[in-house]
């Protein structure tokens, strides 16, 4: 539930429900109107309770037929669950619940006495998703139904916590000079690689829908905006069909001038340590709500421990090892795939960096020291992964500012220079070194809600099977 104690009236209502709940007693006796959702809807004859709900509280209305339009009385006493209604009446305390002699008195509830209440529309019956019943229904049927599901208080916690940590991101960033752009989302060239592109046709050509920011936040650097962060959507025509992969997922990008992976890695895990902070201090009533329900489920409550900073780097070399010792079957120059970032877990369950990756795993854009070679000899890169257990959170590192290495590269790894020279081109009239991340917001997001599937965690999720809602 949302803290509407701020909140300016509408045309819909004096009050928000948090507002007459929490503020009650100064509201004894004064008429509010509110509206809101009929949770439940009791009573027989002349008397009717209705529960009403809205994103910020609920409060029981206590109808009597003799006291407002008898008509009005009628409809709503028979109105199905869901239905919205606007309801004008008095607060009073309700009465207290009986306690043992000795016990604490609990705080006083209120409710609103009715005078006038009108149905503004009627929620068909039955649901196709419980509101405030357990119901049993899958993931893919509440996804068919995301309007309803967004009602149930543990899915409306984790958008809230959701929209937190997109705010704590934000000022954090901000507050160490970070400053927010947009970049197109309609481009003509890949940046992670052309396998996994959208095609669209704009106007008489081609074009792709954006797989990162990738190339643009780069260019918004070169051109002297200094740090820079996107928080937007992100396009991959992957066939994967897993618990942490979309088609569209939201990336949160940084990118900055004048700074080596070692910095950026600074940058992100300060972020994050000011996040679960922020959110240790201000939303545990989010996380209350959320373990609530898990609990009912026979599910781990989760917690917020702040991540202590720095944390650990595990370079790629020392993770393969880390791996091979513990059983798996990898060798340098494989990618660390979930099944062997569950061994490095078990070392670093946290947060935790696995820098310099070798050369040839990371795309074109990142930059490498000719010097850093493996113990085989393998060319090792500025690219780095941050890690929490088995899922990947981040990918970033320092970027290549040497045009003609760039051009190199481009080429090394099968791409058309000739394609690219819209980027390449903001290399040739100075470049600083300069480097940056992006984070998956919904990944991030399991970790604070337990959520075992990204799908949980984002309002209409985009996957193979599913364009709608
Ligand atoms: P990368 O491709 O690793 O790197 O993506 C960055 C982060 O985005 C998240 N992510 C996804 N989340 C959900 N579904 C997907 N299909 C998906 N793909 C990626 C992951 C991942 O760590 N340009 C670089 C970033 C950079 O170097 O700045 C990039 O896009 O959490």
């Amino acid at each position: 539930m949302r803290d509407s104690s701020e909140w300016e009236s509408t045309s819909y209502r004096t009050h928000t429900i948090g507002q007459v709940v929490t503020g009650g007693k100064n509201l004894i006796g004064s008429e509010v109107t509110i509206s809101g959702y009929a949770e439940s809807i009791r009573g027989r004859g002349a008397i009717c309770f209705l529960m009403l709900r809205d994103g910020t509280g609920k409060i029981q209305a206590f109808l009597k037929r003799d006291n407002m339009d008898q008509e009005n009385f009628d409809m709503i006493q028979s109105t199905s669950r869901e239905s919205t209604i606007c309801v004008t009446g008095v607060v009073a305390e309700k009465r207290p619940p009986k306690v043992a002699e000795g016990d604490p008195l609990p705080n006083p509830e209120f409710e609103i006495s009715v005078t006038n209440a009108t149905i503004l529309a009627v929620a068909d019956a039955p649901l196709p998703v419980g509101v405030t019943d357990e119901v049993n229904v899958g993931l893919d049927v509440r996804l068919d139904n995301r309007h309803l599901d967004l009602r149930r208080g543990h899915v409306n916690a984790m958008f809230l916590l959701r929209s937190k940590v997109l705010e704590y991101g934000r000022i954090h960033l901000i507050s160490e000079g970070f400053q927010e752009i947009n970049s197109p989302k309609i481009i003509a060239a890949a940046a992670e690689g052309g396998t996994n592109l959208f095609p669209m046709k704009y106007f008489d050509t081609d074009a792709f829908l954006s797989q990162s920011p990738q190339l643009y936040k780069q260019l918004a650097v070169l051109g002297g905006l200094e740090r820079v962060f996107e928080i937007g959507p992100a396009f991959r025509a992957e066939k994967h069909d897993t618990y942490r992969h979309l088609n569209e997922f939201i990336s949160f990008d940084i990118e900055g001038a004048w700074m080596d992976d070692e910095d950026v890695m600074g940058v992100q895990e300060r972020m994050i340590n000011y996040i679960w902070t922020k959110i240790s201090e201000n939303d545990m009533n989010l996380i209350d709500e959320i373990n609530k329900f898990r609990i009912s489920q026979q599910k781990e409550p989760v917690t917020i421990e702040i991540p202590s900073i720095p944390f650990p780097r595990v370079p790629y070399c020392e993770a393969i090892e880390i791996v091979k010792d513990g059983g798996g079957d990898i060798e340098w120059g494989d990618d660390i795939e979930s099944h062997h970032c569950d061994i490095i877990a078990e070392k670093f369950p946290g947060f935790h960096f696995i820098p310099r990756w070798p050369m040839s795993m990371k795309p074109f854009y990142i930059h490498h020291k000719g010097d850093e070679k493996s113990e085989s000899g393998g060319q090792l890169s500025r690219g780095f992964d941050l890690n929490y257990g088995r899922d990947e959170m981040t990918s970033g590192g320092q970027r290549e500012h040497r045009v003609d290495i760039l051009e190199d590269n481009l080429i090394n790894m099968g791409l058309e220079p000739k394609d690219f020279t819209f980027y390449t081109d903001g290399f040739r009239y100075g470049a600083p070194p300069h480097s940056g991340w992006g984070l998956g917001v919904a990944r991030l997001l399991m970790i604070l809600t337990g959520a075992g599937n990204v799908r949980e965690v984002v309002l209409f999720p985009r996957d193979r099977s599913r364009v709608t809602p």
